[in-house]
């Protein structure tokens, strides 16, 4: 008898926690559909960059696929109608809005965001609390209550079946087990919480269960507009529920892992760096090979800059087991950068108009991210301050940073994605002085003064060998190294709870020492060490070019989508977002990162 390889003993899952995935259904076409509620009935495409970023499910229906360009998806349905979706502001708001929704209903303020329009809630505690109130004898007629300190905040449920679909077997109330019994409070929840979204005009999907990796597999079960609750009590179910996934499908296996992985099972050399991405391999194939085993993954796996622990990690997510915990809300972002992308722009005054745009956009978001209403009585206190509008900045960011990237190699003289190269200098205090509306015309003066004064000069400097002919494919400014704002202090403010506010604010900041130091990133594995971009809003605005005709397209290697030769730089930044995001939320698995 074949004796168990130690090597290979499974790891065991983390059980106690409640977790909630939500995943907004269509997101831009919901926001686009809000605004003009006609669309709302007829199929509909988000243009972006000339490609198809989302449409609604009346498309789908139709047969229209998201990212696909737009002559493929005219050709599914002539009818489709397309709207453009290049101003990313409005999206950012909606999920800001519906964010803060979330957040209002967390107790422990475990609410993670991943991209613009999933969140993660952990709401373990609010279950615990739920659980010692139920009655065991009138479970049909049970009250969920949201406020320790409101009993009557609440709704009524019935504890006697799931809200939403399972997936897994119920037994039913006969079953008596604590487990069965906090997934089902969480489903109520799940629900109470979809239904208060769509008061606010916007419908999700969303998944139950014990881990964030969990939760995100089984949300995306019952789609759109549905929620699953993931009922594996025990540890053979949830790695029967993994088996049946593929490899590429697990959050934190990337590409190049499920290639690496693929090519073991299989027995077949692949080519990391080939542009295709079909995955065959099952979870299931992976994790019960032979061959396969935590020190193996590790060696398989290694390579320049991988992460140590990459095997053990790998191997939990096979298993099913992601121990990561929902980060705590932040108030505030770490940075916030605009960034556009552009075809090579020569001319002053194409870079003065550029830069104009983008610190226009900048000054907005600011204004968004780090304004808070002043409830302060009495006269304003500091310079930062306006009465009128009654508004104080949450935290000050103390540095503005200018990043560019040529926008063709200087060696073959195509399209690339690297070599950015950045100058950063501290953020001018008249930034800051004014609260006022960023369209008004003291915003406007703002905005020429700190290009004129701050950004050509630091645009000179980065590229001063050269006069003219500067080639630019990028342009990136970014304000970073926030610091919390006095404020509270000098106004009487509860100081305890500015207290807590300012280590809230700082705790996650990361502080560069960067004083007109220009930093040169040499690839793109390396080049997000100038991008911390959790919260940044790193996404692409880029002016439509309409290039429906051009159907030379590549399969992304991240994630396995044709998109057409042109989008695909712009594609590629929608994946390093969110991997580094992932890489801050502890999910990312080292140079294989990207999903
Ligand atoms: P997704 O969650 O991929 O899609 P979705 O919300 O539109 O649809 P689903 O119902 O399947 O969840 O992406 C969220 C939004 O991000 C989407 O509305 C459009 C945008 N997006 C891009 O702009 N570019 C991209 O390459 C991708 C993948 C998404
Ligand atoms: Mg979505």
């Amino acid at each position: 008898m074949d004796l168990p390889d130690p090597k290979r003993k499974a790891p065991r899952a983390r059980q106690d926690r409640v977790i909630l995935h939500f995943d907004l259904d269509c997101f831009y076409a919901q926001c686009v559909e809000n605004k003009q509620p006609s669309l709302k009935t007829l199929p509909l495409g988000i243009k972006q960059k000339g490609i198809i970023a989302t449409c609604n499910y009346v498309a789908r229906r139709h047969g229209v696929k998201k990212l696909t360009t737009i002559a493929e998806a005219k050709k599914a349905c002539p009818d489709l109608v397309i709207v453009e979706g290049e101003d990313l502001s409005p999206f950012r708001d909606v999920s800001k809005r519906l964010y803060s929704l979330l957040r209002s209903y967390s107790w422990n303020a475990k609410i993670e965001r991943l991209g613009l329009d999933e969140v993660f809630l952990d709401v373990s505690d609010v279950v615990s609390y739920n659980i010692e109130l139920l009655n065991k004898n009138a479970l049909h007629q049970s009250y969920f209550c949201l406020s320790p300190s409101d009993p009557e905040a609440g709704f009524a449920f019935d504890a006697t079946s799931f809200a939403g679909c399972v997936h897994g077997r119920d037994n039913g109330p006969s079953d008596d087990s604590v487990l069965r019994m906090r997934l089902l409070l969480g489903s109520h929840l799940a629900q109470y919480l979809r239904f208060k979204i769509e008061e606010e005009g916007y419908t999700s999907s969303c998944g139950i269960s014990t881990s964030k990796l969990l939760a995100k597999l089984a949300g995306d079960k019952n789609k759109p507009r549905n929620q699953t609750t993931l009922l594996a009590l025990g540890q053979e179910e949830i790695l029967s529920f993994m088996d049946g996934h593929k490899l590429r499908k697990v959050p934190g296996i990337g590409s190049k892992i499920t290639r690496v992985l693929e090519g073991f099972v299989l027995g077949k050399e692949m080519d990391l760096d080939m542009h295709s991405m079909e995955c065959f391999t099952t979870v299931g194939q992976v994790r019960t090979h032979p061959g396969i085993s935590p020190p193996a993954l590790e060696k398989l796996l290694s390579g320049p800059g991988s992460e140590r622990g990459l095997g053990n990690k790998v191997w939990a997510l096979l298993h099913g087991v992601d121990d990561t915990e929902v980060k705590p809300a932040r108030d505030v972002p770490t940075q916030i950068s605009i960034e556009d992308t552009y075809k090579g722009l020569n001319e002053p005054q194409e870079i003065m108009r550029e830069l104009l745009t983008l610190t226009a956009s900048l000054l907005r978001r600011m204004h968004i991210d780090l304004l808070e209403d002043d409830d302060t009585p009495g006269d304003a206190v500091g310079g930062t301050h306006s009465t009128l509008a009654r508004k104080r900045w949450l935290a000050y960011p103390k540095t503005i940073r200018l990043t560019t990237r040529p926008y063709t190699s200087p060696t073959d003289n195509k399209p690339y994605n690297w070599a950015r190269v950045s100058r950063s200098c501290a953020l001018p205090g008249f930034v800051l002085n004014s609260t006022n509306n960023p369209s008004s015309s003291s915003a406007e003066q703002i905005v020429n003064r700190l290009v004129t004064e701050t950004l050509l000069p630091l645009f000179h400097k980065l590229n001063a060998e050269k006069q003219r002919g500067w080639n630019i494919g990028l342009i990136n400014v970014c304000v970073t190294n926030m610091t919390g704002t006095d404020g509270g202090v000098a106004s009487g403010r509860d100081i305890a709870t500015m207290f807590r506010r300012q280590e809230d604010i700082l705790r996650d900041f990361r502080v560069h020492n960067e004083d007109m130091k220009g930093e040169h990133s040499p690839g793109r594995g390396q080049d997000n060490d100038d991008e911390e971009s959790q919260d940044s809003d790193t996404w692409d605005h880029h002016d439509a070019h309409d290039l429906d005709e051009d159907l030379d397209r590549d399969r992304c290697s991240l994630c396995g989508h044709f998109i057409p030769r042109f989008a695909m730089l712009a594609h590629e930044r929608y994946h390093r977002m969110d991997a580094d995001r992932e890489v801050q939320k502890g999910w990312a698995t080292g140079p294989f990162q990207y999903r």
